[in-house]
């Protein structure tokens, strides 16, 4: 069940840095990159519990919405808050973590363009889970690839450039926004295969978020560990990329 209580009681348990953040997924990267990303970057107590196919069935109902991410808050005080929505929880961690700018206006462009990069990235992988066919799917596909994926490389390139090809979308500092984008951007490397769309030559601003977010040790090192490496054949084996 959702803890909806409001009181400041909750929002300081909910602040506290000692809390363990407890990430509930199937164990592929889907739709959780940034989710598991962002945590990792945290520096704070954080659990990747896998939910596999056979249990899905009856833990569905007992999610907030009959979905997986969820995010349980273990605080230390033995009380659990359960969070879902990727957006919903993505906010959530970006705002403890620091990771929607300086002010107002920043928080506005980063949540801009991180919406905008969820909305590409979702549509993929739900059409993919949807489509009925290996007909559907590939239809679906040329079309992603020949004109959603194009737009938004097209626009992702040209803001980037205009904040001055630094590896982020706002200032100089690492947002959600960024997160978001070197979350996908591999899937989507692969997605092309030899139609290169992404890459130094053509996408130089695109590339330089990667490369930064790379720079990190946390990131490297998770990067690095076992557990991604078969997220990432688990993902490559059930959607293609
Ligand atoms: N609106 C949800 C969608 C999440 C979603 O699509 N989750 C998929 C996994 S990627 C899921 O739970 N699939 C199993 C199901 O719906 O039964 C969100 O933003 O969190």
């Amino acid at each position: 069940m959702v803890d909806s209580t409001t009181s400041s009681d909750t929002a300081d348990l909910v602040l506290t840095k000692d809390n363990t953040h407890n990430l509930i997924y199937f164990p592929f990267h889907g739709l959780a990159g940034c989710i598991r990303t962002t945590l990792i970057l945290s520096g704070e107590p954080y659990k990747f519990t896998d939910v596999y196919l056979a249990d899905w069935r009856a833990l569905k109902q007992l999610t907030p919405f009959g979905h997986v991410p969820v995010l349980k808050e273990e605080t230390r005080s033995g009380k659990v808050l359960e969070l879902a929505e990727i957006s919903a929880i993505e906010s959530f961690l970006a705002k403890r973590s620091g990771l929607l700018g300086n002010d107002f206006w920043q928080e506005s462009l980063i949540r801009m363009y991180h919406s905008s990069t969820h909305s590409l990235f979702t549509f993929l992988v739900h059409s993919i889970v949807q489509s009925p066919n290996e007909e559907d799917k590939r239809t679906f596909l040329k079309r992603f690839k020949e004109s959603n994926l194009p737009s938004w490389i097209q626009a992702h390139e040209k803001h980037l450039k205009a904040n001055g090809s630094n590896g982020h979308y706002v200032g100089d500092q690492l947002s959600i926004a960024d997160i978001k984008t070197a979350s996908v951007i591999e899937h989507l490397i692969y997605l092309c295969g030899n139609d290169v769309q992404i890459s130094e030559e053509k996408t130089p601003a695109i590339m330089a978020v990667k490369a930064k977010l790379e720079k990190d040790p946390k990131y490297a090192e998770w990067r690095a560990t076992e557990q991604y490496q078969t997220y990432t054949a688990k993902n490559i084996g059930f959607f293609g990329f």
